[in-house]
């Protein structure tokens, strides 16, 4: 039996703080899928296919890692492909009440487990939302996201 968990997310670009999370999932799974969850009415700055092909270039160095976009319910992404755990970085108590509100809907839903992982405190305080706003008024952000992803910002923030 393979084991098989999934780290969804926005990933609006994918961060240091979502690729330790992943990184450390791939080391208690057979299978991670990264799932980027397509919500329509969040205008994103980069387009899906951008942000799964940095997710795949970042994640490149784990084997047991996949990406794939989903629009729907996390529940449902995990019923077509035999996935029984979504694991979640928690980083402070502020994120705690939403992710137990969708961890307990998601189980009631269709009894997908939510495993949390304590977010590494190098990054308790980074969120993609924030690297933008950083970013956006010319603030450094090298540490906080693969040279990668601080690229496409760049290329992104000049073209705007
Ligand atoms: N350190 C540790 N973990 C982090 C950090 C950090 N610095 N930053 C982010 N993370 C982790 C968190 O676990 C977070 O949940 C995840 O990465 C993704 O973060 P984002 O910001 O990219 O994504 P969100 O919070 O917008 O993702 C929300 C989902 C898309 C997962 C959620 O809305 C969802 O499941 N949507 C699908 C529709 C659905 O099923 N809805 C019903 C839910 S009950």
């Amino acid at each position: 039996q393979v084991r098989r968990a999934v780290c969804p997310g926005s990933f609006d670009p994918i961060t240091n703080g979502h690729l330790d999370i992943i990184g450390r999932a791939s080391k208690l799974y057979d299978e991670i899928y990264v799932a980027v969850m397509i919500n329509k009415s969040k205008k994103g700055l980069f387009e899906v296919e951008e942000r799964i092909e940095l997710i795949r270039q970042v994640t490149a160095e784990y084997a047991n890692v996949r990406v794939d976009a989903f629009h729907g319910l996390l529940v449902d992404f995990c019923k077509q492909r035999d996935i029984p755990a979504i694991v979640k970085g928690l980083r402070a108590v502020s994120d705690f009440d939403y992710e137990l509100q969708m961890a307990q809907m998601n189980i009631g839903l269709s009894g997908v487990e939510t495993l949390f992982v304590p977010t590494n405190p190098t990054y308790s305080f980074l969120s993609s939302s924030l690297v933008k706003e950083v970013a956006t008024w010319g603030g450094d952000v090298s540490h906080l996201v693969p040279p990668l992803v601080l690229e496409a910002l760049n290329e992104r923030l000049k073209r705007d």
